[in-house]
């Protein structure tokens, strides 16, 4: 077993097995079928480049055997870095294939995550973009490289590949299976029980968390959402969020979609005539779609000059989709939606396409399983009448058991007997539908991206005329919530938003996306009662000073 995976307690392998939720499948098994089901069927689409399933099958059996080739074994790491293109869906299933495991990094990522990721998972691989904003990924790996010398294989997608770096479009153009047989990679095939995929907590600690996603369960959620969602052969699924999420990655996301046989339109940006183009284009049926972005569609003048009336449905999940949003989707976008509550730690809540008006709007949905487990608690671990607000609890056949190689930290994530502390708020409606009413973790939601506050706080304290700080979410029209930062400066010396940021850009190394977007200097923090900083009160003061600046806008 890999060192650090916390396994299933064997009365709940035994459980799940029996009632079927686990069938000992690997996802690369599970690749096969599907490829070999729809054979001539187009697979994927991107920027007008078509691939069948029979090439998609090809071309990463190609690329497991090279990998093999260049040295990599079941239960290798692979930082994913790579983003909405082709090249992602051969890399990441050729990964899967012989167990190596993908680490579900963001191509924003930068320095700090990603040398982190190294250290800690000691990969062995990288895979990044030759050109991606402007972020330079190769000259990033070479330097994380030279920290840590378990990593030694840089994949690069695209034509400007570096001296160091393996052209990933090289390996494609290799006919390896001329010289080595498709059939050596059953040699290499990964226990269903093992982990095949890890994906990145939003985190509430100074450094991400990992989750591992087994064969087994991955492949249980993305068979479910997907006959959740309906999505069939006749599905265009188009993705402009980054594949890498697990909400575009299974829920039901790629893998769903091409279980399901439908065509993937792998959308390279989420800006709106990007998207907008590709529904038009390419026919697209059903998307995942964060309130952020269906909030920037609705509002959007130019959706008009597009024609989306293939759009039959629009998931909306990761943050709070509220009701007056939702109650827009069908008179401007002119499609449903389902409403989830989705994790990467594993269970999700979705609404079904029958429910009745009241669920789909004021609700995220229900479990999927008999065997999903729900807890709602008070601080002390006990369950709250139902219907009233508290912690959400989760435990069940698609839910971890624990964190990658975090015995501590598992011990406050986790109740003894396994539930999940999802940090989040919630309220039980009507049988198992919930309602998420807020959450007590330490987290910015910033349109449905996790920032953890204590990591950002970390770096922000070292700056050299930082005396202390807290870094709380403000409310945000369109993206639900970014980060503001409050900060106390040494002698109360000046400090203006952009200095801060560009030391944590340069210095610190950080992703963009985690950057305050406010600074507030003060002279001192509320506190509470146990001596910490009064988040809460610094929430209510943002949020009131951004109201009243909005009506003297107004
Ligand atoms: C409120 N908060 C929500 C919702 C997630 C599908 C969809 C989303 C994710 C995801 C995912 C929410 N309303 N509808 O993995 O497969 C917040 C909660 C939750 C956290 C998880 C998927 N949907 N959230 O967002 O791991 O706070 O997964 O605990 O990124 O997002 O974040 P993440």
């Amino acid at each position: 077993m890999l060192e650090g995976f916390v396994p299933y307690p064997e009365e709940f392998v035994k459980r799940y097995k029996e009632k079927g939720y686990w069938i000992d499948k690997t996802l690369g098994e599970e690749f096969d079928e599907f490829t070999a089901k729809h054979k001539d069927r187009i697979a994927l689409a991107c920027n007008g480049e078509y691939v069948t399933y029979k090439e998609l099958s090809e071309r990463v059996n190609r690329l497991s055997l090279h990998f093999i080739a260049l040295g990599l074994r079941p239960y290798d790491r692979l930082i994913m870095q790579l983003p909405n293109e082709l090249e992602f869906a051969y890399v990441y299933f050729a990964a899967v294939k012989i167990g190596v495991i993908p680490i579900m990094a963001l191509p924003v990522h930068r320095e700090a995550e990603i040398s982190f990721f190294a250290q800690f998972t000691e990969a062995k691989a990288h895979a990044v973009p030759s050109s991606f904003k402007d972020i330079d990924h190769q000259a990033l790996s070479r330097e994380i490289k030279k920290k840590n010398p378990h990593l030694t294989i840089t994949l690069v997608s695209g034509d400007n590949v570096a001296k160091d770096g393996i052209s990933i479009k090289e390996l494609l153009n290799d006919k390896i299976e001329e010289r080595i047989p498709v059939t050596t990679l059953n040699e290499y095939r990964p226990d269903p029980m093992e982990p095949a995929v890890f994906q990145l907590s939003g985190g509430t600690t100074g450094v991400p968390k990992i989750i591992p996603r087994t064969h087994n369960d991955y492949a249980l959620t993305f068979k479910k959402v997907s006959e959740i969602v309906g999505l069939t052969e006749e599905s265009v699924f188009g993705i402009a969020i980054p594949v890498n999420h697990n909400f575009a990655l299974s829920s039901p996301g790629l893998q769903g979609a091409l279980y399901s046989g439908a065509k993937v339109v792998l959308i390279p940006s989420p800006r709106n005539e990007v998207v907008f183009e590709n529904i038009q284009r390419e026919r697209i049926t059903m998307m995942p779609t964060p309130p952020a972005l269906l909030l920037r569609w609705m509002e959007d003048p130019e959706l008009s000059k597009y024609d989306i009336s293939s759009l039959k449905s629009v998931l909306a999940g990761g943050a709070r989709l509220v009701a007056e949003a939702a109650k827009r989707i069908k008179p401007i976008l002119g499609c449903d939606y389902h409403q989830n509550l989705g994790m990467s730690e594993g269970m999700l809540f979705w609404t079904r396409r029958d429910d009745p008006e009241d669920l789909l709007l004021n609700t995220q949905g229900a479990p999927m399983f008999d065997d999903d487990e729900i807890r709602i608690v008070d601080e002390n671990d006990r369950d709250v009448p139902y219907g009233e607000a508290g912690e959400l609890l989760v435990r069940g056949p698609t839910t971890i058991r624990g964190y990658y190689n975090s015995p501590e930290y598992n011990k406050k994530a986790f109740t003894p007997d396994g539930f999940y502390r999802t940090g989040d708020v919630a309220k039980m409606y009507r049988g198992r539908y919930l309602s998420v009413e807020g959450r007590i973790k330490d987290t910015i939601n910033r349109g449905a991206e996790k920032i953890s506050a204590e990591e950002v706080e970390n770096h922000i304290l070292a700056h050299p005329k930082v005396e202390n700080c807290a870094f709380v979410a403000m409310p945000d029209r369109i993206l639900g919530e970014k980060g503001c930062a409050f900060v106390l400066t040494k002698n109360n010396q000046p400090l203006t938003l952009e200095e801060l940021n560009n030391f944590l850009k340069n210095e610190r190394n950080i992703s963009i996306f985690k950057l305050p977007e406010r600074l507030e200097l003060v002279t001192s923090f509320p506190m509470t009662e146990v001596g910490k900083i009064d988040k809460k009160e610094l929430r209510r003061i943002i949020a009131e000073k951004i109201e009243a600046e909005t009506k003297g806008e107004g």
